[in-house]
């Protein structure tokens, strides 16, 4: 017998699952505020507890299902290991059961991005394809929805893997790796460790150039991706190519994307397309469906997304900017592009982020930082010499930020952290932003000009 724990979106998805295959299972969350009316009245067969774990079920199940909310660390998960239990995660039971080819993707940022581009390449080349995992469609969904999938392309967060053993992805990546969720792992390499996870069984592993191999089977295929130098550029088996005069993203010698094909300008969405093409090699794709993606893409909703130009002022929203790193490549990205300078918000919950590194970025492209939020104060320690002022809430720091605006600026709000102290989700912290932007200029857009 399975407990779920965990009754987020993923736990919800696991009881649709069990419930389709005839599974009984118990049903359980330590939030005691969380509305489980809805899926005990669905869910009729199934048995729940919120809180605290009932002592009689523990001889009722021999398997944890594990929301990737949950750490593997919480006492509770600890205990029940030691008890014998396993625990598993959506990833572990989708791999047991799918039957056709698998991409995965992992990395600290950009995974959503190259996930949708990916999937998008395939489409185009005909393929009947299931996206989904942490950009939001949980696994256990696809396998029930009514589509006959002929490969799925998954975005899969480390807490997903750490629960994950048996994926035998045909492709796989780690696009990246910087500091996050320094909260739920006591050290980097741990962090590192669950993202590797994603390896294990793979037939081809995607790296970008420098990544350390170290730990991958030698039965798994290894190509490399990356924009380094002409000396580094001949190691890579995806990078920059140039012909006709030109540069193209390129496998091998072979020009593939015309950089001047690309809606999106910068570096890391260069990489990102690289990532792309090489994690559809083993597919059949071909150098049109590639130049089709990077000509209609137009970047995922709240990742450095241009709201609108107000009183010469461009205001953009990264809410998905919810690491150092997601943060550091917005301001080089749009510093670069910016004919003012940057105004930067940042703040919510820092999950325990190391925030000097932005210092160097910050002092280069931001005529001004505003820090918000819960963990403001720890934040401002870390970001020495920088211009900045502290404000509760997001409200406040908009209207401060329009106070400071000169024109050709740009506000840039991406809070390099978690959103869960004023804001149910990054979703709903963009949402939030851009209500309070289009509200601080409502007269300014109606013709206007003291309101700017
Ligand atoms: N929680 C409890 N007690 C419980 C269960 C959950 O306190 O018993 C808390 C968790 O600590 C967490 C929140 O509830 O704060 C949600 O946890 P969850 O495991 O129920 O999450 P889901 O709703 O199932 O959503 C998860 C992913 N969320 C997390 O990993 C935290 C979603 O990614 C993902 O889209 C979804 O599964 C479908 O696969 C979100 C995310 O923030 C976008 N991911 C992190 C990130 O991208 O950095 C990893
Ligand atoms: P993730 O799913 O890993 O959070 P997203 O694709 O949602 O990543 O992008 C989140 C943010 O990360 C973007 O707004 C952008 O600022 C940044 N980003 C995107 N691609 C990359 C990349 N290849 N390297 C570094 N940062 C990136």
């Amino acid at each position: 017998m399975y407990l779920v724990a965990g009754l987020g979106v993923t736990g919800q998805s696991v009881l649709r699952y069990f419930a389709a295959q005839g599974e009984p299972c118990l049903a359980f969350d330590t939030r005691e505020s969380l509305d489980i009316s809805t899926l005990e009245a669905t869910f009729k067969q199934t048995k729940f507890a919120q809180g605290k774990l009932p002592n009689n079920w523990l001889k009722r199940f021999d398997t944890l299902v594990l929301s990737p909310g949950i750490a593997t660390s919480e006492p509770w998960v600890k205990a029940l290991i030691q008890q014998g239990k396993q625990v598993i995660g959506d990833i572990e039971l989708f791999a047991r059961t799918v039957n056709v080819p698998v991409i995965s993707i992992t990395g600290s940022n950009g995974k959503s991005t190259v996930t949708t581009m990916t999937g998008m390449a395939l489409q185009a080349a005909g393929y009947q394809v299931g996206v989904g995992g942490n950009i939001g469609e949980p696994v256990l969904d696809l396998l029930l929805d009514e589509h006959d999938y002929d490969v799925y392309v998954l975005e899969l967060s480390s807490f997903q893997l750490e629960t994950t053993y048996s994926l035998a992805s045909t492709t796989a990546t780690v696009l990246n790796i910087s500091e996050d969720h320094m909260d739920r792992y006591p050290t980097m390499e741990e962090y590192v460790q669950a993202k590797m996870q994603v390896f294990s069984n793979a037939e081809q592993a995607v790296l970008p150039e420098g990544f350390c191999a170290q730990g991958i089977s030698k039965h798994t295929v290894i190509s490399r991706f990356g924009l380094g130098d002409d000396v580094i550029q001949s190691e890579l088996d995806f990078g920059l190519v140039q012909w006709g005069g030109e540069k193209f993203l390129g496998f091998g010698k072979t020009p593939v994307i015309a950089l001047s094909d690309m809606t999106l300008q910068g570096t890391h969405h260069q990489l990102n397309a690289l990532a792309m093409m090489a994690l559809c090699q083993p597919f059949d794709v071909e150098a049109e469906h590639f130049k089709q993606v990077v000509q209609t893409f137009m970047g995922l909703p709240y990742r450095t997304q241009l709201i609108g130009n107000y009183c010469g002022v461009e205001w953009v929203n990264d809410s998905k900017g919810t690491n150092v790193g997601a943060t550091l490549t917005a301001i080089e990205s749009l510093g670069q592009q910016t004919e003012g300078q940057l105004i930067l918000l940042l703040g919510g919950v820092s999950k325990e982020a190391e925030f000097s590194g932005l210092v160097p970025a910050i002092q280069t492209f931001c005529r001004h930082t505003i820090v918000f939020g819960r963990d403001q104060v720890l934040i401002a320690e870390h970001l020495d010499g920088v211009k900045m002022n502290l404000v509760d809430t997001l409200e406040e720091a908009v209207a401060f930020a329009k106070s400071i605006a000169q024109p050709n600026d740009c506000v840039l709000f991406s809070p390099a952290c978690a959103s869960f102290d004023q804001f149910s989700n990054y979703m709903q912290r963009g949402d939030v932003f851009v209500a309070l932007v289009k509200s601080a200029y409502a007269n300014a857009s109606r013709g206007s000009h003291s309101a700017c």
